[in-house]
């Protein structure tokens, strides 16, 4: 309680809040422009979505608990990289890694890391293209880099991941549940495969 205090000291700082409020405002200003090019050359919305979040006091401190860190905002900057969230959230898988092509294009964004859980989907049957990037944010004391975790992912893959998030993400185990979630969130990927190929077919027409 008293840690979460704290954290949230940090959290709720206006200075704070207006540096991710400036990534978050260059990176949506980025994936606008991307989705009006894509949307343009194929005559409908490559993007359906743009969300984004700051990670509240409370979710700093049960993640740093459940990663065995410290629970202090110092430890928390140097090891979670998505204080800063975006999620971009298409119709079709394929755009998703259009989009991705047209953000390393931008010569001001870092991409640090990319996490592929379409291709490689966590055990739980998640999936999701995870980017960590830098975006460089320029205040009156000097440039200043912010590290920010763009999740991608299509309306279908967002669909099971809000409902898993709210009725089995971090609670306890349960086989049975976890191996239906599994299930469905394959089926939904056999889903998505068919929408495309739908698609393309009806783009051929
Ligand atoms: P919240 O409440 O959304 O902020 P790691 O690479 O393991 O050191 P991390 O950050 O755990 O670090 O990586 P990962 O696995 O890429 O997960 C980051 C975020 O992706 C999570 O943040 C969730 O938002 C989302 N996510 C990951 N796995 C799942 C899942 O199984 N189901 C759902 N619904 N979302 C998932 P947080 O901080 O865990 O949660």
């Amino acid at each position: 309680e008293e840690q979460t205090e704290e954290l949230d000291w940090y959290v709720q700082n206006p200075e704070y809040r207006m540096r991710c409020k400036a990534a978050i405002d260059i990176l949506q200003a980025k994936l606008k422009m991307i989705n009006s090019e894509l949307s343009r050359q194929k005559n409908r919305s490559v993007i359906s979505q743009i969300t984004s979040r700051i990670k509240s006091a409370e979710s700093i401190y049960t993640k740093l608990l459940r990663k065995k860190l410290e629970p202090d905002f110092d430890t928390a900057k140097k090891n979670l990289k998505d204080l800063i969230g975006i999620r971009v959230v298409c119709p079709f898988e394929d755009e998703i890694y259009e989009v991705v092509e047209l953000l390393k294009l931008q010569k001001d964004i870092e991409i640090l890391k990319i996490k592929d859980y379409i291709k490689d989907p966590k055990k739980n049957g998640y999936r999701s293209l995870h980017l960590i990037v830098q975006v460089p944010i320029y205040s009156a004391d000097g440039p200043q880099k912010e590290t920010v975790e763009i999740q991608l992912r299509t309306l279908a893959m967002d669909y099971w991941s809000v409902l898993e998030y709210q009725l089995y993400y971090k609670k306890s185990e349960n086989e049975e549940v976890a191996a239906e979630l599994k299930e469905y969130a394959e089926e939904i990927a056999r889903l998505d495969g068919k929408m495309l190929k739908l698609r393309n077919k009806i783009e051929k027409i």
